[in-house]
């Protein structure tokens, strides 16, 4: 294990039982939509593609339990995890994959462009690394007009090499500004594995040299992500500055619709799919007596009406109109 993951580790305490059975039914609300919405893809029932979130639940559910309403994080291409995970309606979610008008972009952004300012989610940035400078600029913004707002922005290990990742960290750093980077190191960068494109494999050692507290921990493990977000979050409220945690994590799925991940190591996948977050999860509440297998089977069977109710919803919401595309896109004159 220790080979795999890069480091030893050691399992958390359990937080209180509403927030372990919260977290719990947060990845399971994930992963229910990511395996239909992979389902209405393969059959052609949604345009486009999709990056998929299988496998790295744990990041998303263990950092957003963290953040209120108010708070904000930017997204990347694989960004319905971080979506519902940030409180967008799965109705709203759905109508947006469908195109439709009902979605949470108005059908503008589809899969790729997941959103909503009412939930402090602008619409995610395809552009690999887009999102931590709009991340810095969101926590100047936070630091001046609403201290106590947090930001918190999620990318891949294929961003860490880009220079708006590290653009933005600096900015983060000199400005103390509140925001957590979350680094989801799934191990590749589309297909290059990580080790090709890092002689240091550890991301979390060099963030350090921005200034910042950084700190590696197992991205399957939902309990050990809420305790290392917590201290980042925290931080960051308190006007302490930034902080960055990477979640060594890997995808279940490919790369997108389409990738066929023959570019992973066997072993490599063996070692990973027995350590689905999902699983890890529910033993651990099964075994420290938090809930029962039959609570748990609860959870999973409303998550899985709640999905396919959204699904239905968003298949049968109006499709825009032609003038629609025009919207957003020229300044409005004031009246
Ligand atoms: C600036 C930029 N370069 C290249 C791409 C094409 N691209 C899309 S996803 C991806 C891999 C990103 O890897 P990582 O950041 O590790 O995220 P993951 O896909 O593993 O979640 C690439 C190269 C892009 N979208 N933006
Ligand atoms: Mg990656």
């Amino acid at each position: 294990m220790a080979y795999m993951l890069g480091f030893e580790c050691t399992p958390p305490p359990l937080p209180a039982a509403d927030i372990a059975i919260g977290l719990y039914r947060t990845m399971r609300r994930i992963r229910e939509f990511e395996d239909a919405v992979f389902k209405y893809f393969q059959a052609g029932r949604i345009p486009g593609t999709v990056h998929q979130y299988q496998g790295q639940e744990a990041v998303a559910a263990g950092v957003c339990s963290h953040l209120r309403r108010t708070d904000y994080i930017t997204s990347t291409h694989r960004p319905h995890g971080h979506a519902i995970a940030k409180g967008i309606p799965l109705n709203e979610m759905a109508a947006e994959l469908f195109g439709s008008t009902q979605g949470c972009c108005g059908g503008h952004g589809g899969s790729m462009h997941m959103g909503s300012f009412d939930h402090g989610m602008p619409p995610a940035s395809a552009i690999v690394a887009g999102g931590v400078p709009i991340a810095a600029g969101m926590g100047l913004s936070c630091r001046m007009l609403n201290p106590g707002t947090v930001v918190a922005s999620f990318f891949g290990d294929g961003a860490f090499n880009n220079g708006a990742f590290h653009e933005g960290a600096n900015l983060c750093a000199v400005w103390d500004l509140p925001v957590v980077l979350v680094c989801e190191n799934n191990l590749y960068g589309a297909s290059t594995h990580v080790t090709l494109v890092n002689k240091i494999p550890r991301l979390a050692e060099r963030a350090t040299s921005y200034g910042m507290p950084a700190e590696t921990v197992d991205g399957n493990d939902v309990f050990a992500v809420y305790e290392a977000a917590g201290r980042a979050v925290q931080r960051a409220r308190g006007g302490d500055g930034p902080s960055f945690v990477e979640c060594i994590t890997y995808r279940r799925c490919g790369h997108s619709r389409r990738d066929q991940n023959k570019y992973r190591d066997k072993d490599e996948q063996e070692f990973w799919m027995a350590r689905d977050p999902l699983d890890l999860a529910r033993d651990r509440l099964i075994q420290a007596a938090v809930a029962t297998p039959q609570d748990l089977e609860a959870i999973d069977q409303a998550a899985a009406e709640e999905v396919q109710a959204a699904l239905d919803y968003g298949e049968q919401a109006p499709q825009p109109r032609g003038e629609e595309a025009l919207r957003g896109v020229f300044c409005e004159e004031p009246e």
